[in-house]
């Protein structure tokens, strides 16, 4: 009975990546181990975040137990914000201390980080580790977003690896701290989540082979950027609202966490915008840790992504903090989009 056969024989995200990798022959594990210690760096987050509310009191009444099962330089209580700081130093050392990695981008650091010789692998990682922090204080859901890049074997590695259109990532995903904790993956053939079961510890496959819907009946960005949009997001949003061909008029969600208003984006389909606008031409999103998982995502689920010009995945980034317009979603959702940004030409 398949029910029995699920409870007994877990898919975990470890032995999922362990199964694709038997297509590499050469394959010697280097990913497997790679993500095991991004898996690790969620996990510690996930915790982080669960605690975050419970923290604020525990804090007030008396910080120093709560500090000593932590990282000292996780301050609970009075500055909660110091979450993002403390994720990105979790990641960065996970990653580094994985041996496999070589060039690190976060969204925390102003520079790129290049591991030391004696740690040096061949992947390069960039990474949002706690985007939407808006949404801490408030328990609202938040996430980490993480795309990886390599470089060729022996090769010294420089800025330019980085530095390199999303279509080139081998892997992207997001690990979004919700209502339950999920980490969404692809690796090049296809979108799979995974959701972690606290009592093990583990992430186990629940959402096998995630497929975006075609077409979708909500809409996702922040309105009330309207008077700075331009043509073609104005005349977009309008035709959400007021559709002029029978159709029924889209709904509105917005959570103001990328990661969460893409996750529901790509699980019930529509679209997900943030376009440029009068004071922000390039938009707020970030190329490397954002707009390309998110894309890469998007793309493998049978979704599109577009820039306003063309598509996301095709950018080739000039700095490694660089942003960019984007709509993302519904395969014919986008394809609205595109047609509005093709007539205003
Ligand atoms: P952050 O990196 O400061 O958290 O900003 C990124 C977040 C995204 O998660 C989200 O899509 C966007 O900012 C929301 O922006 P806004 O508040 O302008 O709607
Ligand atoms: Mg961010």
């Amino acid at each position: 009975h398949a029910a029995d056969a699920n409870r007994t024989d877990l898919m975990t995200i470890t032995r999922y990546v362990l199964n694709e990798q038997t297509k590499y022959p050469e394959s010697r594990g280097d990913f497997t181990i790679l993500l095991s210690h991004i898996v690790l760096g969620c996990k510690f987050v996930c915790s982080c975040v669960n605690k975050a509310g419970l923290a604020k009191l525990i804090g007030l009444a008396g910080e120093t137990n709560v500090q000593a099962s932590f990282s000292p330089t996780f301050i609970w209580g009075e500055e909660q914000k110091k979450l993002d700081v403390l994720s990105n130093e979790v990641f960065i050392k996970a990653l580094v201390s994985s041996g496999r990695t070589c060039i690190l981008v976060s969204e925390e650091d102003e520079e790129a980080t290049f591991v030391e010789p004696s740690k040096r692998g061949k992947y390069c990682v960039v990474f949002d580790p706690l985007d939407g922090s808006s949404n801490i204080d408030c328990g609202v859901s938040i996430g980490t977003i993480f795309g990886i890049y390599m470089i060729k074997d022996g090769d010294e590695p420089k800025l330019e690896d980085v530095l390199q259109p999303g279509k080139n990532m081998l892997a992207a995903g997001y690990c979004m701290y919700g209502s339950s904790c999920t980490l969404v993956l692809s690796t090049g053939s296809g979108v799979n989540g995974f959701t972690l079961d606290p009592s093990l510890g583990e992430f186990i496959l629940t959402h096998p082979d995630i497929k975006i819907p075609k077409k979708g009946r909500i809409y996702s960005v922040n309105e009330g950027n309207a008077k700075n949009w331009d043509g073609p997001t104005a005349k977009y949003v309008e035709k959400c609202k007021f559709p002029k061909d029978g159709s029924p008029a889209k709904s509105l969600r917005y959570i103001g966490s990328m990661v969460a208003d893409v996750h529901r984006t790509l699980l019930y389909g529509g679209v997900f915008l943030y376009p440029a606008d009068k004071k922000s031409p390039s938009g707020k999103l970030r190329v490397l840790y954002e707009v390309f998982p998110m894309s890469f995502l998007m793309e493998q689920a049978g979704g599109q992504s577009f820039t306003g010009k063309g598509r996301a995945l095709d950018l080739v980034p000039k700095k490694i903090h660089e942003r960019s317009p984007i709509f993302l979603g519904s395969y014919d959702d986008v394809e609205e989009i595109k047609a509005l940004y093709a007539a205003e030409e």
